[in-house]
């Protein structure tokens, strides 16, 4: 594939530069370059055009992808590699899923090695000690961070950041977790106080309305600080409606994974079934066009939006 034209630098400031443009920021979970090319090249079909503005690096997928649970295995250099080659075919900007950020002392050289390699922002969970992932049914999988300890993880890492443009966005888990709405809202004043760029509002329920109801008085208590939704759990949420609450970025965090991953199930068993690959070719692209992406999908170089 062709090599990206934009250095870490740029790179790394266009997401502020999007949040400060557009009045609703997208990103897409990208799990390989391929992904990545895709993801940069999609564009909606409706009069608006809509593309994606960048990149969610999942713990859930980079772990999925390489057959592991989602339970911060995954060693961070390693992740990091990978969004090298992420980065050496595409432009937009990336926010990686930092976990719970693990010691404090370790969140520092994470935040300083993201930095270098282009990242834009991390999102941390208030979670600790053995991580599960958020949207795993079933009570008592988690345990909430002390806010003392979380603060000083947001502010420690603030400090070892060298750029003004990167940043760190806290991850509020209590609504996953069934802390009551007070407790929720005072975790967010002292993360926003304690240096947080944005807030992730986080919930597993099918039912959006907490979501929303949670995200107005988020957005009226704290009008300057980005707010985002995961809504993987409550998809008929429409982005404007989620906009409408005070969300100004919404993460799809794992759909292009889980695609692939059904369409390699029905392939897998098409074959099986027929004895042939004819039958599996209906889900498969054409090879002539792998054989051109390359080609095809070249990294854009965007004009400037308006
Ligand atoms: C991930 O994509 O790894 C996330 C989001 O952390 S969730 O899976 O919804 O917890
Ligand atoms: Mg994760």
């Amino acid at each position: 594939m062709s090599i990206s034209t934009i250095g870490n630098e740029t790179r790394l400031a266009t997401l502020r530069e999007s949040l400060a443009r557009e009045k609703l920021v997208r990103i897409v979970e990208v799990h390989s370059p391929l992904a990545a090319v895709i993801a940069e090249h999609a564009q909606g079909t409706g009069p608006d055009k809509r593309e994606f503005h960048g990149f969610w690096s999942s713990s859930l997928t980079d772990s999925a992808l390489r057959g592991l649970p989602d339970v911060e295995l995954l060693d961070m250099e390693l992740r990091l590699s990978w969004i090298d080659q992420i980065f050496s075919v595409s432009t937009l900007p990336l926010v990686m899923d930092g976990d719970t950020g693990g010691q404090t002392l370790h969140f520092e050289h994470m935040v300083k090695a993201m930095e270098r390699r282009g990242v834009s922002a991390v999102v941390i969970e208030d979670k600790c000690g053995a991580k599960r992932n958020s949207l795993l049914p079933g009570d008592g999988l988690h345990t909430m961070a002390p806010v003392d300890e979380f603060c000083e993880k947001i502010s420690r890492g603030k400090a070892a950041q060298s750029s003004t443009d990167f940043m760190i966005i806290a991850r509020l888990e209590g609504l996953i977790t069934g802390l009551p709405r007070q407790e929720i809202l005072d975790r967010a004043d002292a993360y926003v106080a304690a240096g947080a760029d944005g807030l992730v509002l986080h919930s597993r329920g099918s039912d959006g309305a907490p979501v929303l109801d949670l995200a107005r008085e988020l957005r009226r208590r704290h009008p300057g600080t980005p707010l985002v939704a995961i809504p993987t759990a409550y998809p008929s949420v429409t982005e404007e409606e989620l906009h409408a609450a005070g969300f100004s970025l919404i993460i799809y965090a794992n759909q292009m994974l889980r695609a692939a991953t059904r369409a390699m199930e029905e392939v897998s068993h098409r074959i099986l079934d027929h004895g042939r690959a004819l039958e599996a070719g209906e889900v498969c692209i054409e090879t002539s066009k792998l054989l051109s992406m390359p080609d095809d999908k070249r990294p854009i170089v965007r004009a400037p939006r308006d």
